[in-house]
């Protein structure tokens, strides 16, 4: 039964054998080009690839394109499930406490060693275009057009190479693909291979959609997840006081797009980013709008009701602008493929996290729960990944920098802490990981998702709550996918609750983290919370 959690000498040759591989075929061959796509937020369960039920059709074929022609990761996580951060580990291909990106309000040192700036030094031409959310320069790139921190929607500003703040009219997901295909067409130096870092907003909340699909799925009628009404039995205190349920904390005006909050008549909080659109953008959207919450404000439903509502208007304003963004990418696929670029470019396709659906009646990330946890994963690269390849391996997003690097020929540095998975991939069977560790810190702070550590084997999931608690949830994965009951202190699990100890003690050590550096993060964030 417990054959998966590997002794630890094991599991640390089987991760060390990633490492300095670097797959001799590509160094000999023409360098391919790499685009790296990342989403805000989109999870697992908006697309079809991944199967979960919530889209019982393609809604997003250029992203599904990817799946069918390329690889999919069926497990793939993040290290820390929050924007920022999880950048800062794919970057670096360091875990969080190593690459000091804690958490969303922590500054980024952009001086340390990254992919980038390795693609850069062996040749590769570097773009980084969208929503990078760590402030200061990037580094690393040869161009840079980022929206600044979280970005807009509608009308949007970005930074060019660090400095310049521009303006644009439009849509940020209409915007982001016409940027990447221009630097293409004007900017790239056809001599050399070239990396992009194409980063969309959406669908990050609050979940503007272009005019072009206001309309999209307004009509569409969805199931509410098995869990949606959880009562946060069964668990600790951590998965009951948390503030991300879409009945209780979404804003009426922000996330529900009332004009005046319907049950007090008050204008409703955090309206502002309307404020951006031009009349037009707004007649638009108060078309669509205006009806729905009209008979609303008429039957001012209750209950279950008011849920319904409530998960339709997120839902649906979610997908619309995923939608969008699966249009941009089938822009870029669309270039690529019209210049004969596509055969012998390597296409990664990730979010920076997953997110809730109404799962467990919430939004947002942050738990190391599956869905938030995990992150979509897809690679085409036709000249070594047949298509429709299925990846059942643990990967993290920890991984990406090296697996990069190992696309471009380009030696892995021996502190990255991630291993390449370019061979698991192309569906080879290697030694890898039987165990993934997580550690998430931003607390107390939105959404109120207390600090948490912990770790995942393909079957059990064990976690840490710490802080101004001390609890220990475990999660059998096979009998208990949703996570609805821990089995902590359970007499039938005593043996694997053991085993998950051990495995999370020597993961801690093997990645360098601790109780003291934790204490330590703990300290100055208490210390900045006083100034
Ligand atoms: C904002 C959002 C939160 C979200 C964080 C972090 N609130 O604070 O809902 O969790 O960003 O998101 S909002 O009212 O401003 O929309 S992250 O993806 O950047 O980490
Ligand atoms: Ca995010």
């Amino acid at each position: 039964m417990m054959n998966h959690i590997l002794p630890k000498s094991l599991a640390l040759l089987t991760i060390g054998a990633g490492f300095a591989s670097c797959s001799p075929s590509n160094i000999e061959s023409q360098r391919p080009n790499i685009l790296f796509i990342m989403t805000d937020d989109h999870t697992q369960q908006a697309l079809h690839a991944y199967g979960q039920g919530l889209l019982d059709t393609v809604l997003f074929p250029n992203m599904d394109r990817l799946a069918k022609e390329g690889a999919i990761f069926m497990q793939s996580f993040v290290t820390n499930s929050i924007c920022a951060p999880s950048r800062a580990v794919m970057l670096t291909g360091k875990h969080s406490h190593i690459n000091g990106k804690i958490d969303n309000s922590v500054p980024f040192d952009w001086d340390q060693q990254n992919y980038p700036k390795l693609l850069q030094q062996a040749g590769y031409q570097t773009a980084l275009i969208g929503k990078i959310h760590l402030a200061g320069a990037p580094q690393g790139y040869d161009y840079s057009m980022t929206l600044p921190g979280q970005g807009s929607y509608y009308n949007p500003e970005f930074i060019k190479n660090g400095e310049e703040r521009l303006h644009f009219e439009g849509h940020c997901e209409r915007i982001i693909p016409d940027f990447v295909v221009d630097w293409l067409d004007n900017e790239w130096d056809r001599n050399r291979p070239f990396a992009i870092n194409y980063h969309t907003k959406a669908p990050h909340r609050n979940w503007m959609p272009e005019p072009e699909y206001l309309d999209f799925l307004e009509d569409h009628v969805f199931d509410f997840p098995e869990n949606f009404f959880d009562d946060y039995e069964g668990r600790g205190t951590a998965a009951r006081e948390q503030e991300m349920e879409i009945v209780n904390h979404m804003y009426w005006g922000w996330d529900m797009k009332f004009e005046n909050n319907p049950f007090t008549g008050e204008p409703s909080r955090l309206a502002a980013p309307f404020g951006r659109m031009t009349d037009e953008q707004m007649a638009d959207w108060n078309a669509v709008y205006g009806p729905p919450n009209e008979a609303f404000l008429k039957e001012m439903p209750e209950g279950r009701e008011l849920a319904k509502f409530m998960y339709h208007r997120y839902l649906r304003d979610y997908l619309k602008t995923v939608k969008s963004v699966d249009d941009g990418i089938g822009q870029v696929l669309g270039y690529l493929e019209d210049n004969g670029l596509l055969e012998n470019t390597v296409v990664i396709y990730t979010s920076d996290q997953g997110f809730y659906l109404g799962e467990h009646g919430w939004y947002d990330k942050r738990f190391m729960y599956e869905e938030s946890f995990s992150t979509p994963l897809l690679v085409r690269f036709p000249g070594e990944i047949s298509p429709g390849t299925k990846v059942h391996e643990m990967v993290v997003n920890l991984d990406l920098a090296p697996t990069i690097l190992d696309y471009a020929g380009v030696e892995i540095p021996s502190d990255m802490q991630g291993a390449s998975w370019r061979e698991i991939a192309t569906g080879k069977k290697v030694p890898w990981r039987d165990a993934v560790y997580y550690h998430y810190y931003e607390y107390p702070s939105v959404h109120m998702v207390k600090r948490h550590y912990g770790v995942r084997t393909d079957r059990y999931k064990l976690i840490h709550f710490y802080y101004d608690v001390d609890e220990w949830e475990l999660y059998d994965l096979e009998e208990d996918p949703n996570e609805m009951q821990s089995v902590y202190g359970d007499p039938a699990y005593a043996e694997i609750q053991g085993m998950l100890h051990k495995r999370l003690l020597e993961l801690r050590e093997q990645y360098g983290d601790s109780d003291e550096l934790q204490q330590q993060f703990l300290n100055e964030f208490l210390e900045r919370s006083r100034n």
